[in-house]
């Protein structure tokens, strides 16, 4: 009788989990198409974008090690938008600190890319005057009010490893991948 009643048990549990396995299918969706609440912590989500803003000050590689460190990049502005909405986060915040980018000359004098995909840096954010390669020696790209009488924050190139080169620094995260449970 108990050898019947543990075959029984087991048979349904067969079942059940023959009939579980047709009740739910899992999607794995790039991004977050339809803004679940994700815990980003320690990146703020910012428009698309995930940053976490570096409040240390440090040179150019020991930031880009940092992100690197939180499983990111230092931060690439495909778009004008992108570096609004980012310098619109800090002017909200009165944050006036420079800040690197992945922006760099590094690999070859004068072509400024984004180090994080290798892509030029054409967006229109430039300082006025800038890139201009002071003493030979900037190679790295940070952000900031780069003049006295600046009214906003605006890209410059400035020497990579440097006393007096030290800035916090912004990382930017992928995007989070979310899966979605269907049930049929
Ligand atoms: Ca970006
Ligand atoms: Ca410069």
């Amino acid at each position: 009788m108990q050898k019947i009643f543990g075959n029984l048990i087991l048979f349904l549990t067969y079942l059940s989990i023959g009939r579980a396995k047709e009740k739910y299918t899992t999607f794995v969706i790039s991004g977050n198409p339809h803004n679940l609440a994700v815990n980003s912590t320690p990146f703020i989500r910012i428009d698309d974008g995930y940053y976490n803003f570096g409040q240390d000050k440090v040179n150019w590689y020991v930031a880009y090690e940092n992100c690197r460190k939180l499983g990111s990049e230092l931060v690439t502005f495909e778009t004008a938008e992108e570096f609004d909405a980012v310098t619109g986060y800090l002017k909200n915040k009165g944050e006036r600190s420079e800040h690197w980018t992945s922006g760099n000359d590094l690999g070859k004098q004068g072509t400024h890319n984004w180090f994080a995909d290798a892509t030029p840096i054409n967006i229109n954010r430039w300082a006025p005057k800038q890139p201009d390669n002071a003493g030979g020696n900037e190679h790295c790209i940070h952000l900031g009010y780069i003049y006295g009488d600046s009214k906003d924050i605006q890209l410059n190139d400035r020497p990579c490893n440097n006393a007096k080169s030290l800035f916090k620094y912004v990382c930017e995260a992928k995007q989070e991948t979310v899966s979605i449970v269907l049930w049929k």
